[in-house]
């Protein structure tokens, strides 16, 4: 199978529990959709259009897709997103936004959300963006802040 992005780039100084595996998503982790289900809406998608759009993402170089594994039954448990933008601000600079953090319910409690936080914010750094944002719920805030987030501007969006 192939990676989404080059693993050298995963932090090695945090400290994964044992059991667990940290890696970037593959092209055959199809069960990577059931864990989403769990944020918001998924939709039908065969494994056609998984691997098509994991080929868009992957060709894109910018999707750094974090996985968490459960290694005794090959489950994903927790992933976490790391998107890059290119910029021509900030002397051509790219910026980092943080999407789609969810850990497995079954496996909450276990600060597995704080663990793929700390690794995005590392690799963010490694890759040098100039700044490193993210939308989440008004609840989920103080959570957030743990990991120097802090609240700046206002998010608008309009759905379709
Ligand atoms: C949350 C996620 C965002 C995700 C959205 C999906 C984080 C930090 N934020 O805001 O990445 O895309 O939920 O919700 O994980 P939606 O289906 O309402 O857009």
């Amino acid at each position: 199978s192939i990676s989404i992005f080059d693993e050298i780039l995963l932090p090695t100084d945090i400290s994964v529990p044992t059991g667990l595996r940290l890696r970037a998503l593959r092209n055959d982790d199809f069960g990577y959709l059931e864990l989403l289900k769990q944020l918001t809406s998924v939709g039908f998608i065969n494994q056609l259009v998984f691997r098509k759009q994991f080929d868009a993402m992957k060709k894109a170089k910018s999707y750094y897709i974090v996985v968490l594994e459960h290694i005794e039954s090959s489950k994903i448990i927790g992933a976490a997103t790391l998107l890059i933008e290119f910029k021509y601000i900030h002397e051509a600079g790219t910026r980092g936004r943080v999407e789609d953090v969810v850990v497995d319910e079954k496996m909450r409690g276990k600060k597995l959300g704080a663990l793929l936080n700390e690794v995005l914010v590392e690799m963010a750094k490694t890759i040098g963006v100039y700044k490193l944002s993210l939308e989440c719920k008004t609840e989920l805030i103080p959570f957030y802040n743990k990991f120097g987030y802090s609240k700046n501007l206002h998010f608008l969006d309009q759905r379709f």
